[in-house]
């Protein structure tokens, strides 16, 4: 069997967890047309026994948060987990947003890259947005760099040259151990999940600052016969992004518990009553403590 670990590493909002669910066929990260949008290192395994006339592939993934010029204890937490991921694997992926011009974000991401020995491709995502000259401007970018084995142009959302670029990947993996079963696409935690389709729900109804200072925590996970009961308690800043959340009677929350409800049934497969609270937690982000309870920073 070859095996091994590819970690995704890019700027914010780039399109690396919508890559994730594309190779996997199935929604394992949450993604939302807002930055910051993943926290948390998420693990996506990809396994196809068949592989080489039945010596077999696993590929873990490792998608990470956006590295970004962090404002927040937070921000530079989840950098942190972004920049330890590429550490321990055995091929970085580098994705960018091919629909925006490059700029000193993406020569700053070049210039951290450069310290590590780790083999590199690079992703240029979003074709679909972009003509054959930006392409080419920002192939030569990188290509000028001399840091990477292959540059790959491809679309997340359509799919597009997804595969090639999977293959590619499959050529750094390694005589090694199947790491999971066969039929686990992640080893997150089923909360954590839900946590998370709750969160983007969030993310795709609030705006401004009101998501970036959002945490969901899943108070009641409890399953019986023919329904879970779920209970979760969001939390944010300030007092008003509390009215913000809740919405003018309740509307808002209420939508966004609907929607995150129907995909947590999805993914359940089973009915899910599912109560939602909103707490107000001044100033997390700048916690040193909350942030370590939260699981963002290490003990
Ligand atoms: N047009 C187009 N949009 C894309 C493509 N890939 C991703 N997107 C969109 O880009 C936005 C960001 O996607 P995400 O997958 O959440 O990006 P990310 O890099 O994981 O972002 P963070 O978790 O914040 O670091 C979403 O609105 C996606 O639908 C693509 O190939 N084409
Ligand atoms: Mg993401």
């Amino acid at each position: 069997m070859k095996s091994g670990f590819v970690g995704i590493i890019g700027r914010p909002n780039v399109g690396k967890s919508t890559f994730l669910n594309s190779i996997l066929g199935e929604k394992i990260a949450i993604t939302s047309s807002k930055p910051q949008t993943t926290r948390n290192r998420i693990k996506g395994i990809y396994t196809d026994l068949d592989y080489d006339d039945g010596e077999g592939l696993q590929i873990v993934f490792l998608d990470t948060p956006g590295i970004h010029i962090a404002r927040n204890k937070l921000g530079n937490a989840i950098n942190e987990i972004a920049i330890n991921t590429y550490k321990g694997v055995d091929v970085i992926l580098l994705i960018n947003d091919g629909s925006k011009p490059f700029d000193k974000g993406d020569q700053a991401l070049i210039d951290m890259l450069k310290e590590t020995e780790v083999p590199k491709l690079v992703a240029i995502n979003k074709m679909d947005r972009m003509g054959p000259e930006e392409y080419l401007v920002l192939y030569n970018k990188y290509e000028e760099t001399g840091m990477f084995d292959d540059i790959y142009g491809v679309s997340a959302l359509k799919g597009d040259n997804v595969y090639m670029l999977l293959d590619r990947l499959s050529g750094y993996m390694q005589e090694g151990p199947m790491y999971y079963p066969e039929d686990i696409a992640t080893d997150d935690p089923l909360r954590f999940i839900v946590s998370e389709i709750i969160r983007e729900k969030l993310l795709m109804t609030l705006n401004e600052e009101v998501p970036h200072g959002v945490y969901v925590e899943i108070e009641l996970f409890e399953e019986k016969d023919n329904i879970t009961d779920i209970g979760a308690v969001i939390y944010c800043e300030k007092k008003s992004h509390k009215a913000i959340i809740i919405g003018k009677g309740g509307r808002k929350l209420k939508g966004v518990g609907k929607a995150a409800r129907l995909d947590i049934e999805e993914l359940l497969g089973q009915k899910v009553f599912l109560s939602l609270w909103v707490k107000v937690k001044e100033n997390w982000r700048d916690s040193e403590r909350t942030l370590k309870s939260w699981g963002y920073k290490d003990e």
